[in-house]
This record gives structure tokens, C-alpha cells and sequence, in this order.
């Protein structure tokens, strides 16, 4: 095992064979550390006027709305608006695991033309109340909703040496003391250019038909509405603290959680497991999947205006750091997996440290790194990052570092149940 973990130990990032690959009609695909351009990454602390922004409060008013704005006109589409009125049922509340969690699933309906439309569900896993409310995980597909015991993580094919405390990762996240929430895509539009207008997006908003139009949301910006709306329902669940969510995703659901964590200043934590393109990582790297390629593949993930920089990176008002820059000054983790080089491993790890100086104006250390990271080893204080070995998965290990990423940030303790939801809680 030792031999196994020194040979991963010794590939580091710029060591790793470098090999361009061609695929069917794409061109030539960059994976050659020499070849990628020269490129200028757009200053965060910078305005559009050129005006240097040097306090946090000027970050808060002035730049940070105008980055999301560019991200919204340019990148992911408008938001969605937000429902004016929603209703959640229950509809399971189940005793797991031994009695030590409890299962519920929830079913959410929409106010939509006058009447409740049924719009999604999910399933959410939590310990049983130890008087305190509990902070929650909450993404999409991070676990099989209709299995008896769901394990949200992938083994590890390579051992990195760190056990799973508990039976599996569900028994090890409740008995950390986490709640854990799964949301299906599909419920709010299919993973398909075909079709993807199907589902709750044109049930609420009838007028939406084929691609995405110029500013319009696409895919990703329509699950990115969909955590939020999970994120309503904790706000009105007692036994959950809702001021101690961390949003999470996985490569497409990656960049989903990234996009949710910044527009909406309610998550907590915010973290990105090998999102990539169009999610941690940085387009004009054009290393790995680039922005041509993932507007033809995938047409429907992101705005109309996206298209326009098809191999033309250089044009983009903004770049993927400052994404990760609109969570400050609330945490975010990037994670990369070495064998991920569709998803840029360094230009995800460049991107993170291309949000440090937004951290500082805040006062907060970011990510302080130079060189190569170490590889499995989690770093970074406010802007956690972590460069594991093996493939393009969300594992156990990733989930590990993230639980204790979380430890650290919710240290103060969640804040005590309601009494009467005490009561209810000793009464099951
Ligand atoms: C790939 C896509 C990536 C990534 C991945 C996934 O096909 O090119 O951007 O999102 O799918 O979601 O697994």
C-alpha cells in the first residue's frame, strides 16, 4: 500500500504524460500543459470601469452584483424567480439504520397560474435529534433515494489510508451529525437537449420551449433553482438548521452547486467536486473539455450568450475564479482527482487561488499554496481544496474531507430544537 501511495505521490501535475487527443469532431483536445495559451484572467477586485475595488463593503455593492450579472447575462442564464407561494408535505417520516436516523421524503408543490402544481421530491436522511437542530448536505443524485441503506460515496479503487469510521458513509455523515438531501435533476428538467423543457420548468414557466434563448437559464441554472427550493424547506423544517447547509455536487451537479452557492447567500459552504468546465475550472486555459465543446454537447446547460465563446475564451467578461470569488466570505471547497484531466485538475486549482484576494478583503486566508499540491492532502482555510488520486468520482475520501471541512466551519454548535420539537423527537 505504502508503494502504492509514494508511485500516485511522485505523479505530480506538470510530470504527467502529456498527449493531445482528437476526438471524433471536436478537434484536438488539450491535455499538453505546453500547449495551453497565454491568457489574462480577468481581475476580480477589478470593475468593469476599471475602478479597483478595495474594501469588502464595495465588493458587497458594487463588484459582486455586477459579477453576477455578468454570470447571469453571459454564462448561466437569469434566475429563475423565486415562487411566491410553496407548500411541502411529508410524506414519509421513517425510523432507519437501527433507529438512529430517520427518513423522510418530501414532496414540494409550486404556486403556479392560481393553483399548487406538484413540482418535485427528495429524500432526506438525518439523526435522530440529539436536541439540537442539525446541519445538512444537500445536493443532487448524491445517493440512491429508494435504497434501504444509499452509500453516497464511491470507494476509493487506490487505498489513501484513511478508513471509514462508521459501517459506510450514510452511517458515518448522520453519526457526525449531519442531515444528507438528495433532489433528482429530472424533477426540474431532463439531462437532455431534446427535451429538457419537459419537467417542472415549463410546468411553471409554460413559455420556455428549446434551447435556452440569450439570457435565458439553462439546465444548470435550473437545478441551481431547485437547491434553493430544498433549501426553503429546511428553512421551515425545525429539526434542521438552516443556517448551516452546505450545498455539494459532482461534475455537472459540480458546477450546479457552485452556481446555487453563489446566487444564494443561504448556503453556508459551498463545494465543487471535480466540476470542471463551466465550473471550477478555468476556460481560458482551454486544457481538457473547453467551452466549444461543452455548448455542443451539452446545449442546454448554460445561456444562449455562452455560445458566443466558442473558441474565443479570451472574450468572456469573466472567468471560473470569480465564480468561486461570489461565495466569499462564506467557505468553498474545490476538489480534483488526478486522472480527471477532462476537468482540469490545475486549471480548478488555479481558479480557487484566483479567489484568494476577494477572501482577504474579507479578512479571511484563502488557499495558500505555491506549487504543486501535495497530493491527498486536504489544504486551505476559508477556500479548501484538495487534489486526490484516481478518476473523475465523488468517493468516500471526498466526502471525508468535506465532513471535516464542515466540523471546522460549524464548529459553534447548531443551535438548540424548539422545545416542542424536543418533545416530539424523545416522544418517537
Ligand atoms: C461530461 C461533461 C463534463 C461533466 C461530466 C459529468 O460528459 O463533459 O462537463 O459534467 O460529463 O457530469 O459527469
Amino acid at each position: 500500500r505504502a508503494a502504492a501511495i509514494l508511485a500516485a505521490a511522485i505523479l505530480s501535475l506538470g510530470m504527467l504524460p502529456s498527449r493531445a487527443v482528437a476526438l471524433a469532431d471536436d478537434g484536438v483536445i488539450n491535455y499538453d500543459e505546453a500547449k495551453v495559451p497565454p491568457y489574462e484572467l480577468p481581475d476580480p477586485l477589478v470593475m468593469q470601469s476599471g475602478k479597483r475595488v478595495v474594501t469588502a463593503k464595495a465588493w458587497q455593492n458594487a463588484r459582486r452584483p455586477e459579477l453576477l450579472n455578468l454570470f447571469e447575462t453571459q454564462v448561466y442564464g437569469r434566475p429563475l424567480p423565486v415562487p411566491r407561494k410553496v407548500r411541502f408535505n411529508v410524506r414519509e417520516e421513517q425510523g432507519v439504520l437501527g433507529g438512529r436516523a430517520i427518513r423522510k421524503r418530501v414532496k414540494v408543490e409550486i404556486w403556479s397560474g392560481g393553483q399548487f402544481v406538484p413540482a418535485f421530491a427528495f429524500v432526506l436522511y438525518q439523526p435522530r435529534s440529539q436536541g439540537r437542530r442539525a446541519p445538512a448536505f444537500v445536493g443532487m443524485h448524491l445517493f440512491d433515494k429508494e435504497a434501504d441503506e444509499p452509500q453516497p460515496g464511491k470507494p476509493l479503487e487506490q487505498d489513501v489510508g484513511r478508513e471509514l469510521p462508521g459501517k459506510n458513509l450514510m452511517r458515518t455523515i448522520l453519526a457526525r451529525g449531519y442531515a444528507v438531501a438528495s433532489l433528482d435533476a429530472k424533477d426540474f428538467c431532463p439531462d437532455d437537449k431534446a427535451n429538457f423543457c419537459d419537467g417542472v420548468l415549463t410546468a411553471l414557466f409554460p413559455d420556455r420551449s428549446g434551447d435556452p434563448a440569450a439570457e435565458e437559464a439553462g439546465a444548470i441554472g435550473t437545478w441551481a433553482w431547485g437547491l434553493s427550493r430544498a433549501l426553503d424547506y429546511f428553512e421551515c423544517d425545525p429539526t434542521i438548521d438552516a443556517r448551516r447547509v452546505a450545498v455539494i455536487g459532482h461534475s455537472r451537479m459540480g458546477k450546479t452547486a457552485l452556481w446555487a452557492g453563489a446566487q444564494d447567500q443561504r448556503f453556508a459552504i459551498v463545494i465543487s467536486n471535480n466540476s470542471g468546465c463551466g465550473g471550477a475550472a478555468l476556460s481560458r486555459r482551454i486544457f481538457g473539455e473547453t467551452v466549444a465543446r461543452i455548448n455542443r454537447v451539452f446545449p442546454h446547460w448554460f445561456c444562449g450568450n455562452f455560445k458566443k465563446y466558442n473558441d474565443r475564451e479570451a472574450e468572456l467578461p469573466v472567468d471560473q475564479h470569480e465564480l468561486i470569488a461570489l461565495v466569499a466570505p462564506r467557505p468553498v471547497y474545490v476538489a480534483s482527482a488526478l486522472e480527471d484531466r477532462w476537468a482540469d485538475p490545475r486549471g480548478e486549482l488555479l481558479a480557487a487561488q484566483g479567489a484568494q484576494g476577494v477572501y482577504r478583503l474579507f479578512g479571511l486566508r484563502g488557499l495558500e499554496l505555491t506549487g504543486d499540491p501535495p497530493l491527498n492532502q486536504p489544504l486551505g482555510a476559508n477556500i479548501g481544496y484538495h487534489l486526490r488520486v484516481g478518476k473523475h468520482a465523488l468517493t468516500d475520501y471526498d466526502w471525508l474531507a468535506y465532513l471535516d471541512f464542515a466540523d471546522r466551519h460549524f464548529h459553534r454548535g447548531s443551535r438548540p430544537l424548539p422545545a416542542s420539537d424536543v418533545a416530539r423527537s424523545r416522544a418517537r
